[in-house]
C-alpha cells in the first residue's frame, strides 16, 4: 500500500511525560514510526514523502488562534525565561466550567492550559513541524485517492498521533487532527459523505467533536469505556450527534479487559453503520493500542488478528485512508500495522 512517511516525525522527541505522578520516558516515541517504516519497507510497500500542503484544510478543522499558538508555541516558551530550550513546558491551569476560554491570556502557561485537555502532551521545538508533516501526509493521501489514478487506499505512517486533538486543543499526545484533515480534504475534493472509523483503544474525542454537528462526516469509534479509560470525559454510547449531525456519531465503548471476540463483534456493528451511511470514502484512525501487549491499554488483540481487521475493512469496498494513531508496544507496532494493510490488500 502506498505509505506517506515523513522523517520530520523525528523532530518530535520529548524526553519525558507524566504518568501516575512520576516523570517517565514517553510512550509515544520516535521508535514507533521507525518500526512501522522498517516493516513496510521489508514487505515491499511503496514509501512516499508527503507533498501536499495541508495549511488550508487545517484552517477548516482547527481554529485560527489555536493554529497560531501551536505554530509559535516553542518560540513563545523560549521567550519566557533563559534556559527554556532544555525544559519541557506543561500546563498547570485550565479554564474548566465557569472560567472564560474566549479571552487568550498573555501568560504562556495559561495559554498552554487554554489550548490543552491534559498535561500528557509534551511539546518540544519540533512538535509543530512533526505534526504539520502528519497533516500534510493526510492531505497527500486524500489527494491521491481522488486523483483519478485508480488508487484505492493509502496509509499515513504519522506521529505524533492526532485523534485527541480538537478544533482548539491538544491532548493525549495529539496536536493536529490528521484524521479530520483527511476527511475534510476528501470532502473538499468531491466526496459527498465520508465515514471515519476510529479503532484506537482510546475514544477519538477530538475527531468526534470536530464533526459532531455535521451530517456529511460520520464518526464511528470502538474504544475502552470512558468511565474507566482515557479520555474519560467523552466517548459514551449516548453521544449520537447534534443538530443536523444527529445520528451521525456512533460510539461503541467496551469494558476494559474486553475479549477479542467482543471487539470484533463491535467492528461488525461499526461496519454495518458505515455501510448504511453509504459513504463514498473511509478514513481509519488506526490506533494499534488494542494489542494485548500494549503497555497502557487492556484489550486482547494478537498480531494475527490485525489481518482480520484489514480484511473486514476491505469488504466495505471504499477508497480508504489509514492514519496511524496510538499503539505503544513499539517493537510489535510495525508488524501489527503492516498486518492491517496486508489483510486489506489480500482480502
Ligand atoms: N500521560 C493515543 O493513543 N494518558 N493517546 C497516558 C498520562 C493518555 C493515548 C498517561 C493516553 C493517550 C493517541
Ligand atoms: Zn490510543
Amino acid at each position: 500500500m502506498i505509505t506517506f512517511f515523513s522523517p520530520q516525525h523525528l523532530l518530535h522527541a520529548p524526553a519525558y511525560e507524566f504518568f501516575r505522578g512520576e516523570r517517565v520516558p514517553c510512550f509515544e516515541s520516535p521508535a514507533r514510526a521507525d518500526f512501522v517504516h522498517k516493516e513496510l519497507v521489508a514487505r515491499g510497500h511503496e514509501i512516499r514523502t508527503p507533498s501536499v500542503d495541508s495549511s488550508a484544510v487545517l484552517q477548516q478543522v482547527h481554529t485560527p488562534r489555536y493554529l497560531a499558538f501551536l505554530a509559535s508555541a516553542w518560540e513563545q516558551w523560549l521567550a519566557v525565561e533563559a534556559g527554556n530550550e532544555s525544559r519541557q513546558p506543561f500546563p498547570s491551569v485550565w479554564p474548566v466550567r465557569t472560567l472564560r476560554s474566549d479571552v487568550e491570556p498573555h501568560n504562556f502557561t495559561a495559554k498552554l492550559g487554554l489550548y490543552s485537555m491534559d498535561n500528557g502532551s509534551p511539546l518540544v521545538a519540533g512538535t509543530w513541524a512533526a505534526a504539520k508533516a502528519g497533516a500534510d501526509a493526510a492531505a497527500s493521501a486524500a489527494a491521491l485517492l481522488t486523483s483519478g489514478q485508480g488508487v484505492k487506499a493509502a496509509f499515513c505512517a504519522t506521529r505524533p498521533p492526532g485523534h485527541h486533538a480538537g478544533a482548539d486543543f491538544m491532548g493525549g499526545y495529539c496536536f493536529l487532527n490528521h484524521a479530520a484533515v483527511a476527511a475534510q480534504a476528501l470532502r473538499n475534493q468531491g466526496c459527498t459523505r465520508v465515514a471515519i472509523l476510529d479503532v484506537d483503544y482510546h475514544h477519538g474525542n477530538g475527531t468526534q467533536s470536530i464533526f459532531y454537528d455535521r451530517a456529511d462526516v460520520l464518526f464511528v469509534s470502538i474504544h475502552g469505556d470512558p468511565l474507566t479509560e482515557y479520555p474519560f470525559y467523552l466517548g459514551h454510547a449516548d453521544e449520537t450527534g447534534e443538530g443536523v449531525g444527529h445520528g451521525f456519531n456512533l460510539n461503541l465503548p467496551l469494558s476494559a479487559g474486553s475479549s477479542k471476540q467482543t471487539w470484533f463483534e463491535a467492528l461488525t456493528v461499526a461496519c454495518a453503520k458505515i455501510s448504511h451511511f453509504r459513504a463514498d470514502a473511509l478514513v481509519v484512525s488506526l490506533g494499534l493500542d488494542t494489542f494485548a501487549g500494549d503497555p497502557i491499554s487492556t484489550f486482547a488483540l494478537q498480531s494475527h488478528d490485525y489481518d482480520g481487521l484489514g480484511a473486514q475493512l476491505k469488504r466495505l469496498d471504499l477508497p480508504t485512508v489509514f492514519i496511524l494513531e496510538g499503539g505503544y508496544a513499539a517493537r510489535e507496532l510495525g508488524v501489527n500495522a503492516a498486518n492491517v494493510l496486508d489483510g486489506f490488500e489480500q482480502d
